[in-house]
């Protein structure tokens, strides 16, 4: 099973948007093994998006980032990195698949809702980022892997 970073940004839980966003992610079989909500320092938020500083939209990216709480979670699944991007959509909410996140519920790629690691180097640096491995409660089996222990498939 691959494990992915997901964060809900603060226009999603100012919004009200936590459970219909979450909801997205458990429909899709996809097992939740890390959840928290946090204040994203500028420190943390520099980080994070580290790969963007000196572009024109950097400041206003760490700004809003950090403009209110944020829910970190760890996602698990088959494949769960390509998936859970393909169920967030693309960056610009006007550009990205209908029934995705961003398509749904956002209108402008800043408050584009939120975030997902776009590669297993970033998957694992993004979690190390935001949990310690202690955090992490993957000892329980959800209904997808339950199915394929029945298969006898990994
Ligand atoms: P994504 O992986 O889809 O979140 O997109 P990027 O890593 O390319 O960009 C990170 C964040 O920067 C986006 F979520 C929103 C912001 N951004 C802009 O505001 N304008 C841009 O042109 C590109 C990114």
């Amino acid at each position: 099973m691959e494990r992915t970073f997901v964060a809900i940004k603060p226009d999603g839980v100012k919004r009200g948007l936590i459970g219909k966003i979450i909801q997205r992610f458990e429909d899709k079989s996809y097992k939740i093994i890390g959840l928290k909500m946090i204040n994203v320092s500028p420190e943390l938020a520099a980080k994070h998006y580290e790969e963007h500083f000196g572009k024109p939209f950097y400041n206003k990216l760490i700004k809003f980032l950090t403009m209110g709480p944020v829910v970190a979670m760890a996602v698990e699944g088959k494949n769960a990195i390509k998936g859970v991007r393909h169920l967030v959509g693309k960056t610009n909410p006007d550009e990205a698949d209908d029934g995705s996140i961003r398509a749904d519920y956002s209108s402008y790629s800043t408050t584009n809702l939120i975030h997902a690691s776009d590669c297993p180097e970033s998957a694992q640096r993004e979690l190390n980022l935001y949990f310690n491995e202690s955090e992490f409660c993957a000892n329980y089996k959800n209904m997808f892997e339950i199915v394929l222990d029945e298969l006898g498939e990994e």
